[in-house]
């Protein structure tokens, strides 16, 4: 296979040279702009919770300021903002699933809000103990949405579990009081504790960060994963391409980006409408091309195959091709300098949620309880933006790549379960995943997720990291802007299997699947823990005793930061390839880089060099193996 990182880069240095002609600045301008980041705020020992301060202590023990005002050390300042981090990254991928609940409550039949995936809400139904037998669906859809919701502010008791979560993972909860209790509650704790004059011990404070993580994961993602496939279907495999080559030269092109897959959904469904589609005609496009951007992106590509235009860091890319009629957004990962970039071409920049408007964006609220025809105003906008286009000014690079995406736990334990062992107890139907793990074929699973990160070159320490792994038999499974990376690699084809080792080239010849599996968003990060989850129960061990490694290479967001903490939560090694800003306390880099390890049986690892953090994760895959005797 030709090594198509070279072939991506030009096609964003390109675009970052029509930037420059264009007079227009991106994330990478502004990052060189802002020289050396502050040393205080990298280490973390920057705290202005209280107006007594803004404090900064000495990030080194022994030398200098050694206590904020009130007296509280680096060790309580760092775990205090890591804590702050985690309750952040929690309540948005939390509050993204809160929404989509919201939204199944006004399900209805004859509505513009439908059941798509009758066995998902079947099961979900089950998970809330939740009656099935001889109901209308749409009766125990609100009964579900009705049992998740009040999963996020239940005033006793703890939250209801995947069964996918093994009884000895809980137990470990259990005896370190981390056992997330409601979502919301969990997030609440840590903005109490860490006001001012609360909590004034690291480990306390950790031990909140976790069990608010553990809430995100097992709880808010969770359901936000279970929610959109009752409503938008469950995920299974379908082609798409990547890059922002998918972009055309004679169609309304719209960039849908964001995270909750409410909007995008609609959009995409009335962006096949014909009235829309004639009016396009009218402005003289061929049709109307919708593109999706980081999560949404994925959760759109997954559901529909719609084409992935990039992650993160492509975003602003996207408009200076000029080619863009719209970048139409809802909530996470947008940047605010859209607004102004977009003015520079002809783009709209439409926001849609009230929980994230932007100064000089066009503003058109999405209305839930009538999504079509709200969506359908809103794509009018791009439509009618199309004769604005300025066609001196265009560049859409050539640069696109094939992909197969959509491997949801249920798609990937079907297709392993007709290949191998056609007739199982279902029960059992991680047999085939557990056996090809257990015979050493596989080695064992990365799981890779997370952002873009201009400290770091875009999408290569990603890249690297999984050629490596995948040529020493480790299946990979993806989400996030992670996903989009390997895509752009041509890493998600099935043809990818010749860069794999032997084993993963006779699981994936066998499988037609790729070595790397799009899971899809970040929230469906629940797919990677339900898969382990189960891998664990079918062997009888815990989640940390399995051969399975996870990385967040380009790491940015406060979201990655919950993530990183729950994976390590649920018994995963997490290797971050961007340092956190927790090096000045002494206390904390010592828990995640050693002592959680006794807690958890996982921890953090921190690598900047791609190829040194392959190399450990696969050791850390190998000793695994010893440890269960495989
Ligand atoms: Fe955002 Fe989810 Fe990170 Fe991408 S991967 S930059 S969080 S879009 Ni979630
Ligand atoms: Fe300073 Fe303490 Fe106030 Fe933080 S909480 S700003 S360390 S006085």
């Amino acid at each position: 296979m030709e090594d198509r990182g070279l072939l991506i880069q030009a096609a964003e240095d390109q675009l970052l040279e029509k930037a420059k002609r264009d007079g227009v600045e991106t994330a990478w301008d502004r990052k060189d702009a802002m020289k050396t980041p502050c040393g205080f705020g990298s280490a973390g020992v920057c705290c202005r919770n209280c107006a007594m301060g803004p404090c900064r202590v000495s990030p080194v023990p022994g030398k200098g300021v050694e206590r904020g005002i009130c007296g509280a050390t680096a060790d309580i300042i760092v775990a205090r903002n890591f804590a702050r981090m985690c309750a952040a990254g929690s309540a948005s991928h939390s509050d993204h699933g809160r929404s989509l609940c919201l939204y199944l409550e006004n399900a209805s039949r004859d509505g513009q809000i439908n059941i798509r995936d009758e066995k998902k809400l079947a099961s979900v139904a089950k998970k809330y103990s939740i009656e099935t037998e001889g109901r209308d669906i749409y009766d125990v859809a609100h009964d579900v949405a009705a049992a998740t919701l009040n999963e996020f502010g239940k005033p006793h008791g703890n939250l209801i579990f995947s069964s996918a979560l093994p009884k000895k993972r809980r137990e470990v909860w259990d005896k370190l009081g981390v056992t997330p209790r409601a979502i919301d509650k969990d997030i609440v704790s840590i903005m109490h504790s860490t006001h001012i004059g609360c909590s004034g011990d690291a480990k306390n404070l950790i031990n909140m960060s976790m069990r608010a993580s553990l809430g995100d994961g097992w709880g808010g993602s969770y359901i936000a994963t279970e929610i959109s496939d009752i409503l938008f279907k469950t995920p299974s495999p379908v082609e798409t391409q990547a890059n922002l080559g998918v972009l055309e030269t004679n169609s309304v092109n719209i960039i849908l980006h964001g995270h909750e897959p409410s909007l995008s959904e609609s959009i995409v469904a009335a962006a096949e409408d014909p009235e829309l589609i004639a009016l396009a005609k009218a402005q003289g496009a061929d049709g109307i091309n919708v593109c999706g951007m980081c999560c949404t992106g994925n959760e759109i590509t997954m559901r529909h195959g719609i084409k992935m235009a990039g992650n993160f860091l492509q975003q602003e890319l996207a408009v200076v091709t000029g080619a863009v009629e719209a970048v139409i957004v809802d909530v996470q990962c947008i940047m605010p300098s859209l607004a102004k970039l977009s003015k520079s071409y002809h783009t709209k920049f439409i926001t849609t949620s009230p929980k994230a408007e932007i100064t000089d964006s066009t503003y058109i609220e999405f209305e839930e309880h009538r999504p079509y025809d709200s969506a359908k105003e809103i794509i009018k906008e791009a439509v009618l933006n199309y004769k604005n286009r300025n066609r001196d000014n265009v560049l859409i690079p050539d640069e696109k790549c094939e992909a197969l995406v959509g491997f949801s736990t249920e798609a990937i334990v079907d297709g392993l379960d007709k290949v191998v062992n056609s007739n199982i107890d279902p029960l059992q139907t991680v047999k085939p995943l557990a056996d090809v793990i257990l015979s050493g074929t596989l080695r064992g699973a990365a799981a890779f997720v997370g952002c873009n990160n201009p400290k770091v070159p875009h999408d290569e320490p990603t890249v690297k990291m999984m050629k490596y792994l995948i040529a020493h038999d480790v299946i990979i499974i993806v989400t996030g802007c992670a996903a989009h990376a390997a895509a752009k690699a041509g890493l998600l084809l099935p043809e990818a299997k010749e860069l794999a080792g032997p084993g993963l080239k006779t699981v994936c010849s066998l499988l037609g699947i790729p070595p790397i599996l799009h899971q899809g968003s970040c929230v469906d990060i629940s797919r990677n823990l339900q898969l382990a989850g189960e891998l664990a129960n079918h062997l009888g061990v815990d989640i940390s005793d399995l051969p399975v490694v996870g990385a967040a290479p380009e790491w940015m967001s406060e979201k990655a930061v919950a993530i990183g903490t729950y994976v390590v939560g649920s018994g995963i090694d997490a290797w971050l390839g961007v340092v956190p800003p927790v090096t000045g306390s002494p206390f904390v880099t010592d828990y995640l880089l050693n002592k959680m390890e006794e807690d958890y049986g996982a921890k953090f690892y921190v690598e900047t060099d791609p190829q040194k953090a392959a190399e450990q994760m696969f050791e850390r895959i190998e000793a695994k193996r010893k440890k269960i005797n495989i």
